[in-house]
């Protein structure tokens, strides 16, 4: 089965080299994967997206800034049957992935995603995003019955079928939040597991203070409408909704937070 692992990159271009090497691609093809490794350059001018095609990844350039607008870009620009991602800043433990891979293959998880908070190294979380991560999880937890302790984790494996089923708005980093809470509306069979954090190496392009009340705002908008996704459920066609970049430019209009006034654009370019 082709696995593909999606990274988005916004100016990383010191931690590039590490993330693509932490990539575990002959573990994987010993146990019978082979490996994609996706790079969506959200527009970096430090020159991430051309280290990352000569170190032999396919690169994706979305030119429109934005975490969620980076993956949607990546992921349906990608071929594997099981989509795994993680941040390209050394943060995330990519040598996990043949395990977690079997396991989502062997007790027929559709959405895997880890809660980092159970394996923070020191220094890898400041205190306020521990507890903006908290009380973002928690907000989530209570109005949408998810069992996820860290709804802000950006390391989740999960099969196709999730993605091209779901309806995703959140240009920005409510992306995060929102395909889990979607892909358990959907019901999807969806699990957490622990991994370890660690602390980041070079610049934060996070705004705590922004991002985690964009977070909220999206939580209370998308409590307060039906879940889209859950409705596509039983489609015949879900599957192959929004799975094309054809299918990205038919669908809805754009939302605009207006938190942060991350736009949710069909971008990509290669
Ligand atoms: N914040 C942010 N990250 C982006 C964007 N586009 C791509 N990214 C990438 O998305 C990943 C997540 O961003 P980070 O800055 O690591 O945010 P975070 O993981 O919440 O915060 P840290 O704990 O500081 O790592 C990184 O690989 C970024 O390079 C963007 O527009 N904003
Ligand atoms: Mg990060």
């Amino acid at each position: 089965m082709l696995v593909s692992v999606v990274v988005p990159a916004l100016n990383e271009r010191e931690n590039i080299p590490q993330t693509i090497d932490a990539i575990p691609v002959e573990k994987l093809r010993s146990e019978g994967h082979d490996t994609e490794i996706v790079i969506v350059d959200n527009g970096s001018t430090d020159g991430t997206g051309n280290l990352a095609r000569k170190l032999g990844a396919k690169v994706i350039v979305q030119p429109v800034r934005g975490y969620g607008n980076a993956y949607m870009a990546g992921f349906a620009n990608c071929s594997g049957e099981i989509i795994a991602t993680g941040d390209a800043d050394r943060t995330y433990p990519f040598e996990i992935l043949p395990e977690v891979v079997s396991t989502l293959e062997n007790e027929n998880i559709d959405f895997l995603t880890t809660n980092r908070l159970a394996g923070l190294r020191p220094g890898a979380m400041s205190r306020s995003h521990l507890w903006g991560n908290k009380g973002l999880s928690m907000v989530a937890r209570h109005l949408f019955g998810v069992p996820f302790r860290d709804s802000q984790s950006g390391m989740w494996v999960f099969r196709r079928k999730v993605w091209s089923s779901l309806r995703l708005r959140s240009g920005g980093m409510a992306f995060s939040q929102e395909i889990k809470v979607e892909a358990f509306r959907y019901g999807f069979n969806c699990v957490e597991m622990p991994i370890t954090y660690s602390p980041r190496g070079g610049e934060s392009k996070n705004r705590t203070i922004t991002d985690g009340l964009c977070n909220l705002t999206q939580l209370l908008i998308e409590r307060m409408r039906p879940s889209v996704s859950a409705e596509r459920r039983g489609y015949a066609d879900a599957a192959a909704f929004l799975d094309t970049p054809e299918a990205f430019q038919a669908a809805d209009p754009p939302s605009i937070c207006s938190v942060c006034s991350n736009q949710t654009v069909p971008g990509f370019t290669y």
